[in-house]
């Protein structure tokens, strides 16, 4: 890491482009928070602006650090006004030179935003692979090579766990904030649930179906509906019962563990509404408790899905699973159940546990994020 000239001003994201540069410089204050100021040196910003712009060697070339052109504008004591700082140069269009680690989070964010917001798919994955390599240096090189064997799989099957709808702020099961780290599963998802303390078991699925209402698909959902659009996967199999895949827009879903918008009769199965459960009525042909339609522990999964998800696992050449602890039999056997290459996505990865071809650790939509870029 540079070290600024004067007071250990500190490089924070330093950008090359034709001769010139510019540097977001940072000084960490006794209180631990941070000033900026920005240093511009020499910046012709025309050749900016065309798209089929490449940086060549020579702007390379290291840049002596003049102080700043005018002192005007050029401090913030923000985050925020520090990236505001450049809102007058297309620097995500720059070259990225340098970023510090402990901004890698923050500076990946508003670049986000940026492309987002201004540049969309006017900026390359050339210039994306740079910025992703220095402010994502954890998953770069494993992201590419997921990249590459989705674009090369003929048949790609994903299985998808309750990390994948934690984005949309819905809890898990098995991480701290999981459900079953308030609630014992015994007393609530399993068919002696069911049959001897109903009205917890209702209480536990009612919170949850409420629950759903707020949330909506995340951008891990919307990319794997994109893919499989796209051709570049065939199938998900997911242990979600919360039906975001299906409301993303993906087709082929087999839902392992049944779906939570589904209703039946615990005692003749005969279907039945939503509100027919919430309100707790019972069943209207037989007076049997009303249940949603999901699979319980103790309960076989629906045939038809475990069938179909097999299949495709078997015929897959990549198996990429997401967001889930596999802990939960007989999901938890797909991924040993192909002969194609096997991904594993998941928050907390634990190389004891898992053997995966490939094992890339963070969250779902940010991975899926970068992969989708590259492909
Ligand atoms: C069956 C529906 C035949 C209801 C669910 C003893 C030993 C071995 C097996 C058994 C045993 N005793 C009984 C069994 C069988 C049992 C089982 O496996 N039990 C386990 C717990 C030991 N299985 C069954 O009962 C199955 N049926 O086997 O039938 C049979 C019958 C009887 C006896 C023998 C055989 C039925 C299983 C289905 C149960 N129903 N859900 C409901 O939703 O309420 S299972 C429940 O767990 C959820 O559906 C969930 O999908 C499933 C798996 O959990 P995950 O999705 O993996 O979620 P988890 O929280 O664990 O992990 C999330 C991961 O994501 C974490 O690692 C986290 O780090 C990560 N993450 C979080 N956020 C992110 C992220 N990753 C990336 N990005 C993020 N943003």
């Amino acid at each position: 890491m540079n070290k600024a000239m004067e007071n250990d001003w500190q490089t924070i994201l330093s950008l090359g482009a034709e001769g010139g540069s510019i540097t977001l410089l940072g000084k960490e204050q006794h209180s631990g928070e941070w000033v900026f100021k920005k240093a511009v040196n020499e910046m012709n910003f025309d050749d900016l602006e065309d798209e089929s712009f490449q940086p060549t060697k020579s702007t390379e070339k290291v840049c002596t650090l003049k102080s700043p052109i005018s002192n005007r504008g050029n401090e913030a004591t923000s985050w925020e006004k520090a990236i505001k700082l450049l809102d007058h140069y297309p620097w995500p269009m720059l070259n990225p030179r340098e970023v510090h680690p402990a901004f890698r989070k923050r500076v990946w964010s508003a670049l986000q935003k940026e492309v987002k917001g201004k540049y969309g798919d006017r900026i390359n994955s050339y210039r994306l692979k740079k910025w992703s390599s220095l402010c994502l240096p954890e998953y770069s090189p494993k992201v590419d090579t997921l990249s590459k064997w989705l674009q090369n799989s003929t048949h790609t099957t994903i299985l998808t766990g309750a990390g994948m709808s934690t984005e949309s702020n819905i809890p898990d099961f098995r991480s701290k904030e999981g459900w079953w780290n308030n609630i014992d599963p015994r007393t609530v998802a399993t068919t002696d649930a069911l049959r001897d303390d109903y009205d917890l078991f209702h209480e536990f699925y009612s919170m949850r179906i409420n629950g759903l209402k707020q949330c909506k698909p995340n951008i891990g959902h919307d990319i794997l509906a994109d893919w499989e659009q796209k051709g570049l996967i065939q199938a998900i199999a997911t242990q979600n019962v919360d039906g975001f895949h299906t409301l993303a827009g993906s087709k082929n879903i087999y839902e392992l563990h049944g779906s939570i918008h589904k209703f039946r009769c615990g005692n003749c199965a005969m279907s039945a509404e939503e509100e027919d459960f919430l309100s707790e009525s019972n069943c209207k042909y037989c007076g049997g408790k009303l249940r949603p339609g999901v699979v319980l522990f103790g309960e076989m999964l629906p045939e038809e899905s475990w069938r179909d998800s097999l299949t495709h696992i078997q015929k897959s050449d990549l198996v990429i699973v997401i967001g889930t602890s596999l802990e939960v039999y007989p999901a938890s056997q797909l991924p040993k159940m192909t002969n194609g290459k096997t991904v594993y996505i998941n928050a907390e990865v634990d190389t004891t546990h898992h053997n995966f071809d490939l094992m890339i650790e963070g969250k779902a939509g940010e991975i899926l994020k970068l992969v989708d870029e590259l492909v």
